[in-house]
């Protein structure tokens, strides 16, 4: 049983629950972060019962489809940062994974701090990456991932922008980042948290 009710809410397939949830606590002035991380514990969850095979395909099909509402109430709440222009950048969730809940919620807050995101969807192929960071003349290709057998594809797309001549920095992102993938991948940033995409960002936008 998930500690938090939002979390149980999601964890519980309870569409219902957790729009109500979620607008009850936005209004009462809970950080829309803070309910991102809730919602994401319960989705945790959802995981786990999938890989116990208590939950089939459909269920997650489905608590991928409450979240996708729940961020439809978060979205201008995220997206309403300073709009100052600060530049472009190119994101992708990585060939073999379409999970893309994750990497939306870093282009809403890569958008909320004044960037103009290229969003290339899932299931990004190497050269696609590429010929977008060439083409914008980007200085960081984000990219994201949550599949263990989207690793090997992760690294062809961190190699392909580094082999590209290009002078890009690649950060990857997911809940499986850490420092045996940061090593094994190449890639300059790398974070398990959606907001630290906006302080790479700036780091990297000074020196550019
Ligand atoms: C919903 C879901 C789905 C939905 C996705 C819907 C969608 N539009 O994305 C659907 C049903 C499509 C799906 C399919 C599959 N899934 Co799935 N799915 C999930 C689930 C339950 C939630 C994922 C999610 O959206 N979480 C909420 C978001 C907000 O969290 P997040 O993505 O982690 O993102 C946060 C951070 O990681 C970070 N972040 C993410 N990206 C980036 C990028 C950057 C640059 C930065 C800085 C940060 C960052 O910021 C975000 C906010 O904090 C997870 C369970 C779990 N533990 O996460 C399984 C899970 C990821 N899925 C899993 C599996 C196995 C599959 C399937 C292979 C199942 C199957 N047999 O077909 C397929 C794969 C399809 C494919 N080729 O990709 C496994 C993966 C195991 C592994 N490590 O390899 C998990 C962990 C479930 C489990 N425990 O078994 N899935």
């Amino acid at each position: 049983m998930a500690k938090d009710e939002l979390a149980g809410a999601i964890a519980g397939l309870d569409q219902e629950k957790v729009l109500s949830l979620v607008k009850e606590r936005l209004q009462a002035g809970v950080k829309p972060m803070e309910l991102i991380g809730n919602l994401q514990e319960g989705m945790a969850r959802v995981g786990d019962l999938f890989e116990e095979g208590e939950f089939f395909l459909s269920e997650l099909i489905l608590c991928g489809e409450i979240m996708k509402e729940a961020m439809g109430l978060l979205e201008p709440e995220l997206a309403a940062g300073d709009r100052q222009y600060r530049g472009t950048i190119v994101i992708g969730t990585v060939k073999g994974d379409i999970h893309d809940l994750g990497k939306n919620i870093v282009v809403m807050l890569l958008r909320g701090a004044g960037y103009k995101v290229i969003d290339l969807g899932v299931d990004v192929a190497p050269e696609k990456f590429v010929q977008s960071a060439r083409e914008n003349e980007t200085p960081l290709v984000a990219m994201s991932m949550l599949l263990t057998s989207a690793m090997g594809t992760m690294k062809e797309c961190v190699q392909a922008i580094k082999e590209s001549g290009l002078n890009t920095r690649v950060l990857i992102g997911g809940p499986i980042i850490d420092d045996k993938v940061m090593q094994f991948s190449g890639a300059d940033y790398g974070s398990t948290i959606a907001s630290d995409a906006t302080k790479i960002a700036e780091k990297v936008f000074k020196t550019a």
